[in-house]
């Protein structure tokens, strides 16, 4: 990808980068459960059950979809912009860290320093980019896997929430149609310190009722894995996150869960 994208001009590369992928979306729409009563009828569920985890809290980007790609394209342009060198690698390092703790990272490869005026300009900027990108997600970029296993927690009374350092999860989750699916979200809308802090966690496992050591974090960061270890939870780890020290469990796709979480009695 990186070799493709540097060969041309960025507007054109994008495009027929993201083609094949837009093309290989699955067309489907499936929602899960929702609803305002299903979702008392599963907290209580939940509180009936003696299972060590009564709640999952998920990382959105990476874990319930995915929006590297969103995110390179939008950071590229502007790294671009400003004749800095920016690629996968560096990309890589952007997951679970903030939209300013991004921009903090590209800007090590700068060859001046920024003012704050100016940060703020090129976050913005870049948030306008990926906005648009977003644009293209549909509940299509649910995949099946994902899908049947939030289906799967909530009929066992399990109860789910996001914690996403992302202040654009209630539009990805609109596009994606789970803006109704889960009993609370936490994102970088009402936190104040990014992962790895434990904030968003906390607060998720707040919202739910819920002490951290009976809500699993399921990440894909190792600022979130940090985050969720330093908050008292224990934490399934997808991607680079199942390579980390401090998960618990690897996991290798999300329906992986669905052992730890229903086959587990209370310790
Ligand atoms: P935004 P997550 C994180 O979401 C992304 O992994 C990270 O790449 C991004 O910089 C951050 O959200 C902030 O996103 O610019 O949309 O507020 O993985 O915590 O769900
Ligand atoms: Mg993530």
């Amino acid at each position: 990808m990186e070799q493709a994208l540097g060969r041309r001009k960025e507007k054109k590369g994008a495009e027929d980068w993201l083609r094949p992928w837009e093309e290989g979306k699955r067309k489907r729409a499936q929602k899960i459960g929702s609803g305002p009563g299903k979702k008392r009828e599963n907290l209580q569920k939940g509180k009936n059950r003696r299972m060590k985890y009564t709640a999952v809290i998920f990382d959105l980007d990476g874990v319930i979809c995915s929006t590297d790609q969103y995110h390179y394209l939008a950071w590229k342009e502007i790294a671009d912009d400003e004749g800095i060198y920016f690629d996968e690698q560096i990309n890589n390092r952007l997951r679970g860290v903030s939209r300013m703790g991004s921009l903090e990272i590209i800007l090590e490869r700068a060859s001046r320093a920024y003012t704050e005026d100016e940060k703020s300009a090129m976050a913005e900027k870049k948030n306008e980019i990926y906005r648009k990108l977003l644009g293209r997600m549909t509940p299509a970029d649910l995949s099946e896997d994902v899908a049947e296993t939030l289906k799967k927690l909530k009929e066992s009374g399990i109860k789910i929430a996001i914690g996403s350092s992302s202040r654009n999860t209630p539009v990805i989750l609109k596009q994606i149609g789970l803006d109704e699916a889960f009993d609370a979200v936490s994102d970088g809308n009402n936190i104040t310190k990014s992962k790895p802090d434990p904030e968003v966690f906390l607060t998720a496992a707040g919202m739910l009722l819920e002490d951290a050591k009976n809500c699993l974090v399921v990440e894909d960061a190792r600022a979130g894995v940090a985050a969720a270890k330093s908050g008292g939870f224990d934490c399934a780890g997808i991607g680079e996150a199942s390579q980390d020290a401090e998960t618990n469990y690897p996991i290798q796709k999300i329906s992986d869960l669905l052992k730890i979480v229903l086959q587990q009695g209370a310790e």
